[in-house]
Order: structure tokens, then C-alpha cells, then sequence
């Protein structure tokens, strides 16, 4: 290969997604559970981008995540994963990264910039821990009548919202979570935080945060999941 060749060849491997279609061949596969945040934070986005897909229902209850053909897809057991024409990915804040980086040429959803880049990462991996372990938690223990006392992971939840308020309320706020634009942030805490109240988690002492939440609802192509008459919604019904 001559010294040009290998230069176009190395240009060609590295220009981002130079052989890649700006929409997929054929629908993207959503192996999900219908009540799970987690599942439908991908769910919404790609409602968002506008990319075709269809729902792979997995039944938790059976116990069919944890048997071989599903292992086969996450070798951890869990919902969400997606099949986008051979491309197998788990874990829905990576499926997040994978469709933005793939799908949005505009690169809005996950900013290129360093400093933009990494104020988004910081929010998923609050969604990865303080949401997934607080917020989250309380609703499926509520949910699915779980015996555990859930008081820790509701005063988790609190602190969460006490925190967003007073990021979305500060005087450099933006009006989505890192930007003037959402970005898969916001869609990484969107779900557990709209559902709070089904795990007991009240979102009344909060108003920056619901009018953040309506920013998201009233974005073009928004799916909402169903929700549940839970915790605070059994109360209030
Ligand atoms: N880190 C994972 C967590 C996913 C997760 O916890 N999924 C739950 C449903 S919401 C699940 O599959 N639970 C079954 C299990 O862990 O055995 C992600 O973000 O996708």
C-alpha cells in the first residue's frame, strides 16, 4: 500500500461514521419491559431522533431475562437491550450514548465539546446511581408489593430533587439539564424523575423541576410511559 493510500485509508477509518446510514436499515429491536424507566428512557429516544424500532417484550416475571437465549443478547440479565442490525448493545445510558453518537448528526443530543460532553456524563451517572438507587428503587418496591423498607432510597430520592431544584434554579441554569437544548441527560433522568410519586416520592416541593419535566413532555414526538396508581398516585385517586 502506498504512503497516500494508507493516508485515505486511514482518513476513511477515522472520519466519525463515514460508512454509516444516517437512519437504520431495518427497525431497531428494543428487548424491554413496558413499566421500566430504564427501558423507556431508550424507548423515548428514539422516538425522539425519529428512528423506527420494535418492542421485544421480555417477560421479567417469568423469569426469561435470566434464561439462555436473553442471556445470550445481556450476559447481565436485564432490560433494556437493543439489537440495531447486528450491533448488540446492554446497559440503557450506553444505548443512549450509541444512538446519539449514531444517529444525530447534529450532535445535540451529545455535545462533541469536552466540557459539554462531560457535564452530560456527570448526569447519567447520577441516573446510574443516585436516581437508580433512590427514586427508582422506592417505585419498584412499591410497584411490585417488594417486603423492604424503602425509607433510605426515598430520602435518596429527595436529596436528588433538592439538588436538581437548586441546579435548574441557579443563576447559570439553562433550561434542560446542561444546556439550552436536552441533550440523552435529560432523557437519562427523565422517567424515574416524572414517576417519583409512585415510589412515594413527592415532586410538589419541587417546581423547577416540573417545569423542566413539562420542557421534556412538550418536546416534538414525546411518548410518555404509562404510569401506575403507586404510592402517591394510590393516595391521590
Ligand atoms: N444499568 C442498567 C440497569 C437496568 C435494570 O436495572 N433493569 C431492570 C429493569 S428496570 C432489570 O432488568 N432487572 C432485572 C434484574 O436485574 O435481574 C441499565 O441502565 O440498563
Amino acid at each position: 500500500m502506498s504512503l497516500s493510500t494508507a493516508a485515505t485509508a486511514a482518513t476513511a477509518a477515522t472520519a466519525p461514521h463515514a460508512d454509516r446510514p444516517a437512519r437504520p436499515a431495518r427497525p431497531i429491536k428494543l428487548y424491554r419491559l413496558a413499566l421500566s424507566g430504564h427501558c423507556h428512557r431508550i424507548e423515548l429516544m428514539l422516538n425522539l431522533l425519529d428512528l423506527p424500532y420494535e418492542n421485544v417484550d421480555i417477560d421479567l416475571g417469568a423469569g426469561e431475562h435470566k434464561q439462555p437465549a436473553y442471556l445470550a443478547i445481556n450476559p447481565f440479565g436485564q432490560v433494556p437491550a437493543i439489537d440495531d442490525d447486528g450491533v448488540v448493545l446492554a446497559d440503557s445510558n450506553a444505548i443512549l450514548v450509541y444512538l446519539a453518537t449514531r444517529y444525530d448528526a447534529q450532535h445535540s443530543w451529545l455535545p462533541r465539546d469536552a466540557v459539554a460532553a462531560a457535564r452530560v456524563q456527570r448526569w447519567l451517572s447520577v441516573a446510574a446511581g443516585d436516581l437508580a438507587f433512590g427514586a427508582a428503587a422506592a417505585r419498584v418496591a412499591v410497584l411490585f408489593g417488594r417486603d423492604v423498607d424503602t425509607t433510605a432510597m426515598i430520602e435518596r430520592g429527595v436529596l436528588l430533587l433538592s439538588r436538581l431544584e437548586a441546579h435548574l434554579t441557579a443563576p447559570n441554569a439553562t433550561p434542560f439539564v446542561t444546556a439550552a437544548t436536552p441533550t440523552i441527560a435529560d432523557i437519562a433522568l427523565y422517567t424515574y424523575l416524572a414517576h417519583a410519586p409512585e415510589g412515594n416520592v413527592s415532586l410538589a416541593p419541587y417546581p423547577a423541576v416540573r417545569a423542566w419535566l413539562a420542557r421534556i413532555e412538550a418536546l416534538p414526538r414525546f411518548i410518555p410511559m404509562a404510569s401506575t396508581p403507586c404510592g402517591l398516585n394510590a393516595v391521590a385517586a
